[in-house]
């Protein structure tokens, strides 16, 4: 059928026949996992409305500030520091990498044991479906696991791609390389943006990105409560989406919703019955629209309280320190924010098991659900480790490891009601 968009779909170069396949899953899949929802709030309306223009409008926003000049960034990681890419007046999108429409095109240039998510971005750009990879001057890429270190070696021949190194371990030695990539990073986005990017600029954007992770830190707090008044699946949306909407238009609105979410909470209304199992997930991203095991858990009679993963709380825990003025000093305080993040690729990473544990009490979880996709060391590896911490603090936990298919769905709604029948 045709849309408004087609044009600008052709001009970027998407297969439209294969796109149109992609938006009519993508929208029946939709309509199962969240609009079959019921008690929903008011204020998920501008998601869903988000969601649905997905490849349109926001397609349309980027092209419009292409034409004046503006330059546009994706990135895979939330170890870009996008608070330079917005201080030098580009747009930083992060690029999804949750379906595995593409997949097939992607194995035939990387080995078959490479993670989903991996697989994903490259399929995306391999089978022209991405009108957002298609829209980007630069894609950024990190060295983290090796997976993906390795990908954008091929990538590149794809698209216009640049590499950060991340550092694997946080001694003092690490800090220093990472300060050093930051540098290189601004020389890089300054080069390409034609822009310098001043303490002025840099200050107002890092207030303007922490202000976005504020606005998801109350809905954290606020959906914490006893009974939750808002599903997993809905806020795993709303992360997902804050990785590519415009900033300030989507904290106001998520400020909107948490308005809408305070009443609730205060009127003591949940969105499940009382007694409902709370789980928290924790492990590997789930980028949009990898919503298999949320709508799984959910639909099996838990709810989800917490995301302990890079589209969740390990993105916006913490904030860049806003006192510095000088140019110096901002740069300071964005390596010691970034360098807080406590992915898996690093090397000890017991701050993760600490963030965990105490996430479970404070959220007081019936268990935790660790999440890892399937040919993901780092998240595996690290399982066991989560899984000892989480025994000693007497919190049960399930590990599940899987990919995008849904050939295994009925094998995990088994484990995860197993698990639920267990922890209650
Ligand atoms: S900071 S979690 S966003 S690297 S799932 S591709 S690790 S094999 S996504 Fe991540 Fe940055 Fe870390 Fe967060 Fe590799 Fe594992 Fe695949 Fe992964």
């Amino acid at each position: 059928m045709p849309t408004p968009y087609d044009d600008m779909w052709e001009k970027l170069n998407l297969d439209l026949t294969a796109h149109e396949g992609l938006l009519q899953v993508l929208g029946k899949f939709y309509g199962d996992i969240y609009l079959s929802q019921e008690g929903r709030l008011q204020g998920m309306e501008y998601l869903d409305f988000v969601l649905s223009e997905v490849h349109g409008l926001r397609i349309k926003e980027l092209q419009a500030a292409k034409a004046q000049g503006r330059k546009i960034i994706g990135t895979f990681c939330v170890f870009v520091p996008e608070e330079l890419v917005i201080a030098a007046d580009a747009v930083c999108v992060g690029l999804c990498a949750g379906a595995e429409i593409g997949s097939d095109a992607a194995e035939k240039i990387l080995p078959r044991n490479t993670c989903a998510l991996i697989k994903s971005f490259v399929g995306f750009k391999l089978a022209r479906l991405c009108p957002y990879i298609e829209s980007c001057d630069l894609v950024v890429g990190e060295t983290t696991c090796d997976g993906k270190k390795k990908a954008y070696e091929i990538f590149g021949d794809y698209a216009p791609v640049y590499v950060m190194e991340i550092p694997q371990m946080k001694q003092a030695c690490d800090r220093d390389l990472w300060k050093a990539e930051l540098g290189r990073f601004k020389a890089k986005i300054e080069e390409i943006t034609g822009k310098t990017i001043t303490a002025a600029k840099l200050k107002d954007a890092i207030k303007l990105v922490n202000a976005r992770r504020a606005v998801l830190q109350r809905l954290n707090r606020l959906r914490a409560a006893v009974p939750t008044p808002i599903s997993g699946r809905d806020v795993l949306l709303i992360n997902q989406i804050s990785f590519y909407d415009d900033p300030v238009r989507f904290t106001a609105k998520v400020g909107e919703l948490c308005d809408e979410l305070e009443a609730k909470v205060k009127a003591g209304q949940g969105i499940a019955p009382a007694g409902t199992p709370r789980l928290m997930l924790s492990g590997c991203p789930m980028a949009v629209p990898n919503w298999k095991l949320p709508f799984l858990i959910e639909s099996s009679g838990a709810m989800i309280v917490g995301e302990e993963s890079c589209i969740g709380t390990r993105n916006t825990r913490d904030l860049v320190d806003e006192t510095p003025d000088t140019l110096e000093g901002m740069l300071d305080a964005l390596v010691d924010r970034y360098f807080k993040i406590d992915c898996a690729c690093f090397t000890p990473n017991v701050e993760r098991l600490d963030h965990i544990v105490d996430m479970a009490k404070d959220l007081k979880v019936d268990g935790v659900v660790h999440y890892g996709l399937s040919f993901c060391t780092p998240y595996a590896m690290e399982a066991l480790k989560v899984g000892k911490a989480l025994d000693a603090a007497k919190v049960p936990m399930l590990s599940i490891e899987t990919d995008y298919s849904m050939e295994d769905v009925e094998q995990l709604k088994t484990r995860v009601e197993a698990f639920l029948e267990m922890i209650h």
